[in-house]
């Protein structure tokens, strides 16, 4: 690893400051600063970036392409910082200018290019694909706007443009000369190709944009080693001249334009939902086909023969986003490479994989034909053929089954389905937890696990442990090193020698007196930026993530409001205080979750200013949950809220974040969390509910009715009463469909999500988290457990399995040379 010279680096700063804005550093604003600093780390960083290409074309190893819609970084430079093992000397150079790290690193905007779990899952891969030495792109967007930014007015969400870009983005390099064109529309005609005499299919009168990369630096700990993030952005294709003018094309001209306009505006603020929208495929060709040329040439760069692609080339469908890449390939390797479709066929099956991410039907991407064929009318073309000869194999396997080819055609009832595609067309289905690959196997996919049982695997998520513990939580990153040395960092099986310490009173204290500092840190987060005082002494007790009805934020909050009138009916009950803190963005269009939001913030209302309960119950809603702040929410949580409705979940990864950090879980025996209580114990989680076999069961026998849990249970009829009878609005509507949604339904099944179903049960679960935490020395037990036994649950460990099991990738070790 190359040495980060102090003197080196502050005058890099200073020079930068001047360079850019003309400024001294005395002169220079805060986000100047920022600015100053990221380049001048970007420049140390260059070398190792340049460095690590050279060796991949050096040992020409494989490379897999984790094509992403979404890549929820975060913020870059401190983590690039603590991934270069600089912190101290970058710490002390920035302290001698007379200047606060911890204020620079806040001046940087969060790159939100994704929603939630599936996009950071994609930015923890990366960081684990660097630190592990394996060649990796990422392929993404470069979206304009990202992920909306939540502002909370009188309690309801309001969207606000993420105008991330605002001050231009230092980390990015523009690389104009790796620009590919995209085409959209037109026709597709047949051409008698003269030197083979075979037909050409050729799209004609479309309309192109250009895919132009900007390239992230993604770095490895401690290693040298500094991979890609790739996203596109696209622009015109410069037909607007005086040529295309004469000859009429004006109209195109301008079409065109908009069309590379709009094309990267804006991420869709969709997390588990499919909307549908023409603009939302448009974004998935795009960079789909962008990435995919790009591959193709950079691999032809090197070899000959691209029917050998396979053994150089992997491209990772995360979620069938994607999915148009299976086209798209074979469109390059039959109309440009002239291979015959069987060939062209079998090689993007050795290419291809996928990985699925939920189960819930409305995510499930089907996009009507006349829309899809309209758009991409040659991809679409190339999908009928794959389709034709897929229901061929269907028919053949199953002769007497039709039911079979109704239920797993790529192409049915005027649409396109793009899981069928990518499982058809890809060698590898993985789930990403290991109850849910089984559901995949046995429910959701069941026709296609009898059919191609081979394909399917599990891959259980993880984490990287560098944000979100070195990076998110230094006090207790350097309690435990300074207990077990500091190999945790690049392999976190070693964080189980701190079990012994879990005996061992002083380390207890030491451990609870941390979170308690980190508990006070999110305190004056929440001081500052809510205006809300929490009691750091309290149980702190988080739900953050997506807002979704199956993820249940309403089952907390009820819960809530059956508390407080508990507490109200018996003012002198034995209560530990208690801070439930929430944290979500809702879709913009989803009514019902925004209702949820404004639900939370009436009863923060009304609970935290009633004198009467003596502040033992406080809600607090933080606006704009996003990566950074959560790094400090991890940190100070008691209690990790995971209580989805089982089955619903696929795995989750907070859950995973907040045991690192040492919180306990409470949750149901939904994703993830069967793996944590595992490695845990149960003894050292809360769990609560129906399981899985029992919703799924409910499910499909229709046997549950809310109704009769509300007939017969007069403490939640009390609380659902107080939905609509004024207690938390004065507006009685506010919360009418809350409230008919858990009892009629409107349609639908009434409680959908089982919330009264295991209002009991999650009730009692609570009881058992107060009583537990009364007994200190117990819970700090509990607590450095969940830190100590969730080494499973690092992205190292799940990448290195997608690295051996399905990308069969090798490893390279990185020097850099004085060529660099
Ligand atoms: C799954 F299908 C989707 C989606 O559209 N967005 C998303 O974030 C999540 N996910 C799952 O809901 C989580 O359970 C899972 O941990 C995460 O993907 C990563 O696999």
């Amino acid at each position: 690893m190359k040495e980060l010279n102090k003197e080196e680096f502050k005058s890099e700063v200073e020079d930068y400051v001047k360079v850019l804005f003309r400024k001294s550093i005395k002169e220079a604003d805060d986000q100047q600063i920022f600015q100053a600093v990221a380049y001048a780390v970007k420049d140390f960083i260059v070398d190792q970036w340049m460095a690590t290409h050279r060796t991949y074309e050096e040992k020409d190893v494989k490379t897999v392409y984790y094509l992403s819609m979404e890549f929820l970084m975060g913020r870059a430079l401190g983590n690039i910082i603590i991934n270069l093992k600089g912190n101290q000397a970058i710490k002390e150079a920035i302290e001698e200018l007379g200047l606060n790290l911890d204020v620079i690193e806040d001046q940087e905007p969060d790159a939100a290019l994704g929603n939630g779990g599936l996009g950071r899952l994609a930015a923890c891969f990366l960081d684990s694909l660097s630190t592990l030495g394996y060649a990796a792109y990422g392929c993404g967007i470069r979206y304009k706007y990202g992920m909306f930014k939540q502002v909370i007015e009188n309690g309801y969400q309001i969207e606000k443009p993420d105008d991330w870009l605002k001050y231009g983005n230092p980390f990015e390099i523009k690389r104009p000369e790796y620009a590919v064109e995209v085409k959209f529309g037109g026709y597709v005609s047949i051409k008698k190709d003269e030197e083979t005499g075979r037909n050409k299919f050729v799209q004609e009168n479309y309309q192109s944009v250009l895919a132009v990369p900007y390239d992230l630096p993604v770095v490895g700990y401690n290693n040298n080693v500094v991979n890609t993030l790739r996203i596109w952005d696209a622009e015109a294709i410069d037909t607007f001249n005086l040529d295309s003018f004469d000859k009429g094309d004006y109209q195109k001209a301008v079409e065109q334009q908009n069309l590379a306009r709009t094309i990267c505006e804006v991420l869709y603020p969709n997390d588990n939902h499919m909307a549908g929208k023409e603009l939302r495929l448009k974004q998935q060709y795009f960079f789909v086909s962008a990435s995919v040329q790009r591959a193709v040439m950079k691999y032809m760069e090197k070899h000959d023969d691209i029917r050998k692609i396979h053994e150089k080339v992997c491209f990772q469908l995360n979620d069938t986003h994607p999915t148009v890449a299976v086209a798209e390939l074979m469109r390059i390797l039959v109309d440009e490479y002239n291979i015959e479709w069987d060939e062209a066929w079998h090689i993007t099956n050795k290419t291809c994989a996928y990985t699925n991410h939920t189960i819930m039907s409305e995510a499930l991407e089907k996009w009507p034909l006349e829309l899809f064929s309209r758009l991409l009318p040659r991809i679409y073309q190339i999908i009928e053929e794959i389709n034709r000869r897929f229901v061929l194999d269907i028919q053949r396997a199953y002769p007497d089954d039709y039911g079979k080819v109704e239920r797993m055609a790529i192409i049915y009832d005027g649409q396109v389905k793009m899981a069928h595609l990518a499982i058809a067309a890809g060698f590898s289905v993985n789930g990403v937890a290991r109850l849910h690959t089984e559901i995949l196997k046995n429910q959701e996919l069941k026709d296609f696990y009898q059919m191609m049982p081979e394909k399917f695997n599990n891959k259980t998520n993880g984490i990287t442990q560098r944000r979100f513990l070195l990076h998110g939580n230094p006090l207790l990153a350097d309690f435990v090193t300074k207990k077990i040395g500091d190999d945790w960092i690049t392999d976190l099986k070693h964080i189980d020698e701190l079990s012994v310490y879990t005996d061992d009173e002083m380390s207890r204290k030491e451990f609870m007196n941390i979170k308690y500092q980190n508990k006070v840190r999110l305190a004056k987060y929440i001081k500052e930026h809510n205006g809300i005082e929490v009691n750091p002494r309290s149980i702190f007790d988080v739900q953050v993530k997506r807002l979704h009805e199956y993820k249940r934020q309403l089952l907390n909050i009820l819960h809530v409001m059956y508390l407080y009138n508990e507490l109200k009916k018996n003012p002198d009950k034995e209560f530990y205080p208690r801070t439930f803190i929430f944290g979500a963005k809702a879709s913009a269009g989803y009514h019902r979750a925004k209702s949820i939001i404004k639900l939370i913030n009436s009863v923060a209302d009304v609970v935290n200013n009633d004198k009467s309960i003596d502040g033992k119950i406080k809600v607090v809603f933080i606006e704009n949950y996003r990566v950074s702040n959560a790094e400090i929410i991890f940190a100070a949580a008691d209690v990790s809220e995971q209580i989805s409705t089982a089955s619903k979940e696929a795995s989750g990864t907070g859950n995973m974040k907040f045991m690192l950090n040492g919180a306990v879980t409470l949750g149901t025996m939904d994703g993830a969390n069967v793996e944590i209580v595992e490695e845990v114990g149960k003894e050292n989680a809360f769990i609560f509910g129906l399981s899985s076999d029992e919703v799924i069961a409910y499910e499909h026998n229709g046997q549950y009715n809310p109704r009769d849990i509300y007939n017969t249970d007069g403490d939640i009829r009390a609380v659902l009463t107080q939905l609509v009878d004024g207690t938390y609005s004065s507006n009685l509507d506010e919360f009418r469909d809350i409230y008919n949604s858990l009892l009629d339904g409107q349609g639908g099944r009434p409680d959908m999500y089982f919330i009264l179903k295991d209002f009991r049960s999650y009730a009692e679960a609570q009881e058992r988290v107060s009583a537990a935490y009364a007994d200190t020395a117990k819970w700090a037990k509990m607590a450095m457990l969940n830190t100590a036994k969730c080494g499973k649950f690092s992205s190292d460990r799940t990448i290195e399995e997608y690295a051996q099991e399905i990308w069969h990738l090798e490893k390279v070790k990185v020097e850099v040379t004085t060529e660099d």
